[in-house]
């Protein structure tokens, strides 16, 4: 692993949702949340995989992390799924709800945090899928996600809420893992080859955990 760059702490910059910004957007876009983005991803650090596949991460990319995590254990359809594992079918160590166009979902805050992503990674992220991961014991094993695998290289990005996780992601071909540690707030990405070259999870751990949530963003279907 190694570190192209890393940039500062961003404190004091204004946010799409915070109320110093006088902006276009000085109107109260959290909904009543008390939420805000550092649409400067002023603590972005860039992590080189290989050549082609890199991750950023934003450290407190999102204040106000608990109170959007409340807010969506409470009012998004979450549901408990399952899935063959070899011969039987077993639930899913977590719980997951979807949003297939985010503009229908009934939060704005989702929406303008969907468009502070669009905005910087020049992609329409218009869907999302959100993981609850209720204690340690629960988890996502390894995979790349579906449909970017479809894709020559993708742009993801995921943002925790709640508590501290590990998200590891290792190459295909073998190899080391790395460790991203996921704090309430953050906003990890992948980016380039992560989702035909790697894959990703977040493991199960011994170590005591409170509920995390994870928002993915996606496109509907492969871009061209
Ligand atoms: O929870 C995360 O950080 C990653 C979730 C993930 O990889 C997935 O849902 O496909």
């Amino acid at each position: 692993m190694s570190h192209i760059a890393a940039g500062e702490a961003a404190a004091d910059q204004p946010s799409l949702f915070s109320p110093e910004f006088s902006g276009e957007f000085a109107h109260d876009l959290s909904g009543g949340l008390d939420v805000a983005v550092d649409t400067d991803f002023g603590t972005a650090e860039h992590i080189r995989l290989d050549d082609t596949s890199w991750i950023v991460h934003v450290h407190g990319w999102l204040t106000g992390d608990e109170a959007l995590m409340r807010h969506l254990m409470t009012h998004a359809p979450w549901e408990q799924r399952s899935r063959w594992m070899y011969n039987r079918m077993v639930q899913e160590p977590r719980l997951t709800a979807e949003y297939p166009v985010i503009a229908e979902a009934p939060h704005p805050v989702l929406h303008h945090i969907a468009d502070a992503l669009s905005t910087r990674f020049g992609i329409r992220y218009s869907r999302l899928w959100m993981n609850w991961y209720r204690d340690n014991t629960d988890g996502t094993g390894w995979h790349a996600d579906r449909p970017a695998d479809k894709l020559a290289e993708a742009v993801i990005p995921v943002v925790s809420l709640g508590a501290t996780r590990r998200f590891l992601i290792k190459p295909d071909s073998g190899g080391r893992s790395t460790v991203v540690v996921t704090h309430g707030g953050d906003l990890v990405v992948m980016g380039g080859r992560c989702q035909k070259d790697f894959t990703h999870s977040v493991p199960k751990q011994q170590i005591p955990a409170g509920a995390r949530l994870s928002l993915n963003f996606s496109t509907p279907v492969p871009a061209q």
